[in-house]
């Protein structure tokens, strides 16, 4: 079964996303996702300009093949642009194997391994009373794992905290970065207030999870990391800059707080240390930006000889068709953990029709053939690009920092 069509389709129903369409002889259509948040052109013109003509005419069935033929073939490889196209082409042959078969995704991955999906939801707040009302909504909706994020007093901005409109990890439209600003001491101090001020308030049965952002140096994720531990938090993700993996070793030699890590990497190389040394306790890497369901697994799978669970990113900035993949990874392999769950803003909803589902915190990918996601190209066309980037950081002093 031949591809005889490849297309590239942006859209911004809510926000960008970058959509691939693979269509095959006998007429079965695959959906991937190809969204890099900020740098969407770029794996759109990868796709477009250097690994369409290379799928017309090829295989369909050929999954593996084709991962590598792209990877290797490329000689430069790695990197979030490659391996998002990568994932792309990745996802929309799984959709279409499923289609084909006429199972879930789930199905040809070795069959559900759970009933459900664990998922956590983000609760947030301008201060500690908000943030505990989003958190009880949680709560009410039947979450059983939240993470909260609040701003931190002193500071104008705090990362997670959306602004008015809602708008997560992005600026208004047409403008330059929006800039924030980071104060190291003042978060210090109060996140760990924060996480008290949750547990006084719902107890522990609960996860509580929390995201640093890649801010701390590793002395002070140690630091953070025995603060909360009275708090017994699910994990603390991204404490430090995730491309220095020996880091992690000292913040390991000084906390028992669980560590995520992973959704800026792109490959099971970025990660191998982390895991083989067993610095880290949940790996983050998202199917959309790290290969497709093919390398995730890979990911995972070496993840689990270590004990390390999966903890897949699911931004909003991820589109219904990543968050679709993730589910079935999730759903069947092993050593699954948590799976971030963020949702989209409408009207994602009319672009992307989805099967998914929520029950009681718990998720499911649905029955139907392939990933189960119908991607409507036509109502896509009345949701144009609208080019934005995200947010940079400056410390008080005017130091660029890690946002
Ligand atoms: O595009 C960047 C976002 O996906 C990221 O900032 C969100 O850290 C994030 C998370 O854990 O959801
Ligand atoms: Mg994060």
């Amino acid at each position: 079964m031949k591809i005889i069509d490849a297309r590239v389709v942006i859209s911004s129903p809510g926000r960008n996303y970058v959509t691939l369409v693979i269509e095959t002889e006998s007429g079965v259509i695959g959906v991937g996702d190809a969204t890099l948040n900020g740098r969407e052109l770029s794996v759109a013109s990868y796709l477009r300009d250097h690994v369409v003509p290379l799928l017309i005419g090829r295989e369909a069935n050929r999954i593996e093949d084709t991962w590598h033929y792209l990877y290797k073939g490329s000689y430069w490889r790695r990197g979030p642009v490659q391996m998002t196209a990568i994932a792309a082409v990745d996802i929309a042959l799984w959709d279409i194997k499923g289609k084909v078969a006429g199972l879930p995704v789930y199905e040809l991955l070795g069959g559900a391994a759970r009933e459900g999906v664990m998922v956590y939801g983000h609760a947030t707040g301008a201060d500690l009373d908000e943030l505990k009302d989003d958190f009880r909504k949680h709560l009410d909706a039947g979450y059983k794992a939240v993470r909260a994020q609040c701003s931190v007093p002193g500071l104008s901005k705090t990362y997670g905290v959306p602004p008015a409109d809602g708008r997560m990890y992005e600026p208004a439209s047409g403008s330059l970065p929006q800039q924030d600003v980071w104060e190291t001491t003042a978060y210090l101090d109060f996140a760990p207030r924060m996480m008290e001020a949750i547990r006084e308030e719902f107890g522990f049965g609960v996860h509580l999870l929390h995201d640093v952002h890649h801010r701390l140096t590793p002395i002070e994720a140690a630091r953070l990391g025995a603060a909360l531990e009275p708090y017994r938090p699910f994990w603390m993700e991204d404490p430090t800059p995730a491309e220095d993996q020996s880091a992690f070793r000292l913040i390991r030699e000084h906390t028992t707080t669980p560590i995520a890590v992973g959704e800026v990497f792109n490959s099971i190389w970025d990660c191998q240390q982390l895991i083989t040394e067993r610095l880290i306790d949940y790996i983050r890497t998202s199917v959309s930006h790290a290969g497709g369901i093919t390398h995730l697994r890979r990911i995972f799978s070496l993840a689990e000889l270590y004990g390390v669970k999966s903890g897949s990113h699911g931004a909003g900035d991820l589109s219904p068709v990543s968050f679709a993949a993730a589910l079935h990874v999730d759903l069947s392999i092993p050593n699954f953990g948590v799976q971030e769950y963020m949702g989209h803003r409408e009207p994602a909803n009319e672009v992307f029709h989805t099967s998914y589902s929520f029950e009681n915190g718990y998720m499911h990918p649905g029955n139907l053939p392939g990933l189960g996601v119908e991607f409507d190209e036509k109502a896509a066309a009345a949701f144009p690009y609208d080019p934005k980037y995200l947010p940079v950081n400056r410390k008080l002093d005017g130091t660029v920092h890690d946002w």
